[in-house]
């Protein structure tokens, strides 16, 4: 009979080796899992448990809240806030940081996490994710603003779980990328994709084409030219997928190579981009860089950004190595010529 390895047995066997790991982050770890396996269950249930649709509520940055966004973050913050593994948390849908109640014990770590992110989709039936990031403390501190707002190189552990036709967890502590699919039959994460690679070369790209009139000159330039295919300076065709679901394009681009890009775009000069960088950016930018892939803001290295709000936004250049250095050369290029 195949022997299968459990998330929960690869993460201790993972920690066995590194010096002086006290089994909290594990512990944390199967919290987050906890909470996902139960927001699985709500997304695979959909419209039978009557959680579609909206909540008629804006979260912080303007945008009209689903049902399932109120219901997976307080699943998280639930699963999360009383094990005395975290000191505090941040959210996607919550304005300030969440702090550890009283009654509970205070832990070394932050989580910070997008608990639906794509969640556009869900009510067509399409795929969706929980994104999620933990940064360490000081232990049994009430953390303040200034304790989240760190690079993203600083990240203990990243990870993302997409609800797509199989649940799958995809997860970095900064010595690899692995992929492990939910038997729901057993209730378990099970390893089956170890060691996640990026292809540093790729002909597909995603990008929303509706923005298209507002995109800088480098990013105009890079989808002409993949547009032309054959017939332009790149000499071959490329192909075009954008799911609205970053968690989706990510998993894709870890499967099998390709570029996506959440740009700087000149809609709102106050937003630069749409995505945010301490759940969404920071993360991924974590989990693509330990595939073997790059993630740029088209100028800065993503996990090399000082971050200055807990919902600051930041353009998202991200997927095979090639690629991406070609996109921020092209920045460059830009740049330096707007300045002769
Ligand atoms: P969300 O966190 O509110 O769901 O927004 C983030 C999502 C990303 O998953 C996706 O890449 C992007 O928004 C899609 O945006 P658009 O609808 O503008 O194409
Ligand atoms: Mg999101």
């Amino acid at each position: 009979m195949t022997k299968h390895v459990t998330l929960t047995q690869f993460i201790i066997e993972q920690q066995r080796e590194l010096p002086g790991v006290s089994g909290t982050f594990t512990s944390l770890l199967n919290d987050v899992v906890t909470a996902c396996k139960k927001i699985s269950h709500l997304v695979n249930r959909g419209n039978l448990i009557g959680v579609l649709g909206s909540a008629d509520s804006e979260n912080v940055q303007g945008e009209v809240q689903k049902k399932l966004d109120i219901i997976t973050n307080d699943i998280m913050v639930d699963a999360l806030n009383w094990t005395g593994h975290l000191a505090g948390m941040a959210s996607e849908e919550i304005d300030d940081i969440i702090p550890i109640p009283s009654q509970y014990p205070k832990g070394k770590y932050l989580a910070l996490f997008d608990p639906l992110d794509g969640s556009s989709n869900i009510d067509v039936n399409l795929a969706v994710g929980t994104i999620f990031s933990i940064l360490r403390c000081c232990e049994g501190v009430d953390p303040a603003l200034e304790d989240f707002l760190r690079k993203g190189s600083e990240q203990v552990c990243a990870g993302f779980v997409l609800y797509g036709p199989s649940t799958m967890m995809v997860l970095t502590t900064g010595h690899g990328v692995n992929g492990f699919t939910l038997d729901q039959d057993i209730g378990e994460f099970i390893l089956t994709h170890p060691n996640m690679t990026i292809p540093n070369d790729t002909h597909e790209f995603a990008i929303n084409m509706s923005n298209q009139r507002f995109w800088e000159p480098p990013v105009r330039r890079y989808i002409d030219e993949c547009l032309l295919g054959t017939e332009g300076v790149r000499g071959k065709d490329f192909n075009m997928r954008w799911i609205a679901s970053m968690v989706a394009e990510v998993y894709r681009i870890l499967t099998r190579g390709g570029v996506f890009m959440y740009p700087y775009d000149l809609r709102d000069p106050s937003r630069a981009g749409k995505l945010r960088i301490m759940y969404e950016a920071n993360p991924m930018a974590f989990i693509i860089e330990q595939a073997g892939g790059a993630c740029s803001t088209g100028r800065e290295r993503i996990l090399d950004i000082k971050p200055k709000g807990l919902h600051q936004r930041v353009p998202v250049i991200l997927g095979s190595k090639n690629e991406v250095e070609r996109i921020v050369g092209y920045h460059l290029e830009g740049d330096l010529q707007a300045k002769d």
